[in-house]
């Protein structure tokens, strides 16, 4: 008999954190047009415009501030809504136990009063300190108060995720995770063990420093940021690939190449998330290489997982290709669903992925990160991860949650197409420009884009064809959100159903095994932290000692 799944009140949870997240992409997105089209050389200076009309303290100043709005809406406001939002979402369907409604309510309340905080803070100028906040630099208190509670709020939803695990295996002992909770598990398991030391950190420095002046360390300060910083991105990576996994098989009509396969991946990713910040202090002084070069090593662990998924997505759809008749090297390819929207938004998301995956390896480098570090090179990097992976990937699965979350027709449904292709070509001509204007030289978080008061021509051409593959993304986006919100307002209503498990989960999970021994891998996590960062603060707080420098205001 079909188990029904009754989720009445995670489908409004996600229904709103949903809404909240796309708010971000138009606000953040924005931001980003503004942004890179000041920034082109030879291109109107919009924020000296605005600057002019007496907004803000000077076009630098509202650079800054631009630059802070677009990095928290987009990097943190849309990435944890949307990923709270599709894990309550799926989270019933495919356990068949309901998340408790407390967690929902609280969890909500926080997250959305925390954002709001931190937004006053940005919108006035008081916290031009960007999404990563370095010390010395500080914001308001409002900033780390509305960021503290979104990420508490982001925990309490993540405490009714494993209430529900822990009552479904209760009644299924001995039973395989699904692998797409397994995903969904694996998300807040990184996220929790990434924000720890942010958390720590914040408490001890940033918010003394901004409410009573203190002095802070600024490299205690980097060290712990970069601990929860590189296992953020595997916080915004895994609902991507847990979407993939789920969606791709589905679309195809066949199972996944190998579940195992996926769950060692999602093993991987609890294992190596953390322990490997330092590679985003290569270049910083007062660290000893050794330990920077273990973390590479981890780092190159924690890649691994990505390739083992872009192996199974492709195997799934080889062989579902090869069953429909598709022959020979490449016949298989021709045999896909490319004109269902979901399935090729999630299809070039794993492509681009691809590219950002590659630069991840160089940046990783440790000679090769001399090259690259604080340039544009970066900004391509982090666009073709989070801002096409995993962006591309939240945008193109929710053209299914407006029909089956939302109860409402997609509006302009002939143009879907076009969403995730302008996307695509937008971000490799935008991407593949940056890296060439960074390899130049050309820096990023820089409001001037002069050198010593000229621009080398190296970077000009690159920097005017990355600007034109800005225009086209969002051109994509925007084409998306109009969808998004012109259905939620005016789509033909359409009656909602309730899924049942076995819809959601088609195919019967087997035995448990050593795969699903979740608790083990965590201990191995923890372990491997110890050893990574032990020698490093060490260093810092025994044999080099702190040097508190006095907070500055931006
Ligand atoms: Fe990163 C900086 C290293 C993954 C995001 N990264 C950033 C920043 C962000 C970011 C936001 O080592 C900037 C932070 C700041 O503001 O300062 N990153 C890596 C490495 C990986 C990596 C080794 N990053 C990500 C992901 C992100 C993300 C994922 C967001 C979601 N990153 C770095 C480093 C820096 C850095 C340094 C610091 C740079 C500096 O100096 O400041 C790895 O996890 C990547 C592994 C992935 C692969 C790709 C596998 C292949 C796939 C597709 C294949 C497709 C094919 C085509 C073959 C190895 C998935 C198929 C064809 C068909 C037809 C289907």
């Amino acid at each position: 008999m079909e188990t029904r799944v009754y989720s009445v009140k995670e489908d409004w949870y996600a229904r709103i954190t949903i809404a909240v997240a796309f708010i971000a992409l138009l606000l953040g997105g924005v931001f980003g047009v503004l942004q890179v089209i000041s920034r082109t050389p030879y291109w109107p200076n919009l924020y000296e415009y605005l600057a002019g009309l007496g907004i803000g303290g000077g076009a630098s100043e509202l650079y800054y501030r631009g630059l802070t709005a677009h990095g928290v809406l987009l990097a943190i406001v849309l990435t944890t809504f949307y990923i709270v939002g599709v894990s309550a979402y799926l989270t019933p369907r495919v356990l068949g136990v309901n998340i408790k409604p407390q967690t929902l309510n609280v969890s909500l309340a926080m997250m959305v009063i925390g954002t709001a905080l931190a937004a006053i803070a940005i919108i006035f100028g008081w916290a031009n300190v960007l999404y990563t906040f370095y010390l010395p630099l500080v914001a308001s208190p409002l900033f780390y108060i509305g960021a503290a509670l979104l990420i508490l709020g982001s925990w309490v939803f993540a405490a009714g995720v494993f209430i529900s695990y822990l009552e479904w295996r209760r009644a299924n002992p001995g039973v395989a995770i699904p692998v797409t909770f397994f995903g969904i598990m694996t998300t807040f398991i990184v996220w929790i063990m990434a924000t720890i030391p942010l958390v720590f950190i914040v408490l001890k420095n940033h918010v003394p420093a901004s409410l009573l002046g203190w002095e802070a360390d600024a490299l205690e300060s980097r060290l712990f940021f970069w601990w929860f910083g590189h296992a953020l991105v595997y916080f915004w990576l895994l609902p991507a690939i847990t979407i993939w996994y789920y969606y791709v098989p589905k679309a195809l009509g066949v199972p996944l190449f190998s579940e195992t396969m996926a769950k060692i991946a999602f093993m991987l990713f609890i294992l190596a998330s953390t322990p490997v910040g330092l590679h985003h202090q290569l270049v910083d002084p007062g660290i000893n290489p050794y330990f920077k070069y273990l973390q590479t090593v981890l780092t190159l662990i924690v890649a691994s997982p990505s390739m083992l998924t872009a192996f199974n997505i492709i195997a799934t759809m080889e062989r579902a290709g090869r069953a429909g008749g598709g022959d020979g090297l490449f016949g298989w390819l021709f045999k896909q669903p490319w004109r269902d929207p979901v399935f090729t938004g999630l299809i070039l998301a794993l492509i681009t992925f691809g590219s950002g995956g590659i630069t991840g390896i160089i940046n990783a480098s440790y000679q090769l990160n001399n090259v690259v570090h604080n340039t544009a090179w970066v900004v391509g990097h982090f666009h073709t991860t989070v801002g096409t992976a995993v962006v591309l990937t939240f945008m193109a699965y929710t053209y299914l949650l407006i029909r089956d979350l939302y109860g409402r027709n997609v509006i302009l449904r002939n143009v879907s197409l076009a969403v995730p292709i302008l996307w695509f070509v937008g971000m490799m001509i935008f991407s593949i420009s940056y890296y060439t204007a960074g390899l130049a030289g050309s820096p990023r978080r820089t409001s001037i884009v002069t050198y010593g008061g000229s621009i080398p021509p190296e970077w000009v051409l690159p920097m005017q064809i990355a600007a034109i593959g800005a225009i086209i993304f969002s051109l994509g986006g925007l084409i998306f959100l109009v969808q998004f919100f012109g259905s939620l307002a005016s789509g033909a209503r359409i009656p909602l159903t309730q899924p049942t498990l076995v819809i959601m989960n088609p195919h019967k999970p087997g035995p448990a095994t050593i795969l699903d021994n979740i608790r083990l891998i965590i201990v191995a996590a923890i372990i491997l932290n110890i050893i990574a960062y032990s020698g490093a603060l060490i260093e810092i707080y025994y044999l080099r000692g702190l040097s508190p420098v006095p907070p500055i205001h931006p």
